[in-house]
């Protein structure tokens, strides 16, 4: 896992768009987004576990597993969006950047590879892309029902209760 701030440079979204400036972990925590680098996976177990979770699947998002649809795809899960349900996804092969909105709204970019495990808050406003690669696997864990649809940014999502609940617990 490598964090930090989005260069908000044109170009290709799975350019590396490092502006050079750093972000810790901990600053990570009080956007409520929590990073565990998880090479066994039992941890991953404990952490499912402690938090309900009782389903995953695998997604490998590449040109030779999705096709023609690989580049709309990518597209789409890079438009902004938040759920109304925490998001985890551990990385099993391959790399990608979840972007995340800081508290000053501007993106933090979170590399992650093989064995890094990241969990988004519900209510987050953040994208997703693969790098220049073009692959990546990951592992989603989900609870019984998931409330994954993604909510594209606008005016409904800035008044969506779960966007509330999230922006209160994060003191904003
Ligand atoms: C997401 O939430 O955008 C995805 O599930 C993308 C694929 S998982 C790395
Ligand atoms: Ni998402």
């Amino acid at each position: 896992m490598k964090a930090y701030w989005f260069d908000n440079q044109e170009g290709d979204q799975r350019l590396t768009h490092d502006s050079g400036r750093e972000v810790e972990a901990s600053y990570l925590a009080k956007l409520g987004v929590l990073y565990h680098h998880a090479p066994e996976v039992s941890t991953v177990d404990t952490i499912a576990k402690d938090r309900s979770y009782k389903n995953r699947d695998e997604i490998t998002v590449s040109p030779s597993a999705m096709g023609d649809i690989y580049e709309d795809k990518v597209k789409s899960f890079f438009h902004e969006h938040l759920h109304e349900d925490e998001e985890i996804r551990y990385i099993r092969d391959g790399a990608g950047y979840f972007d995340v909105r800081s508290e000053g709204d501007e993106w933090v970019r979170i590399r992650l590879e093989k064995d890094d495990l990241i969990i988004l808050p519900a209510g987050i406003y953040h994208r997703f892309t693969t790098d220049e690669n073009n692959y990546i696997k990951a592992m989603r864990l989900f609870k019984d029902e998931p409330k994954w649809t993604p909510l594209n940014r606008g005016p409904d999502t800035d008044v969506n209760s779960h966007r509330a609940e999230y922006l209160q617990s994060r003191g904003a």
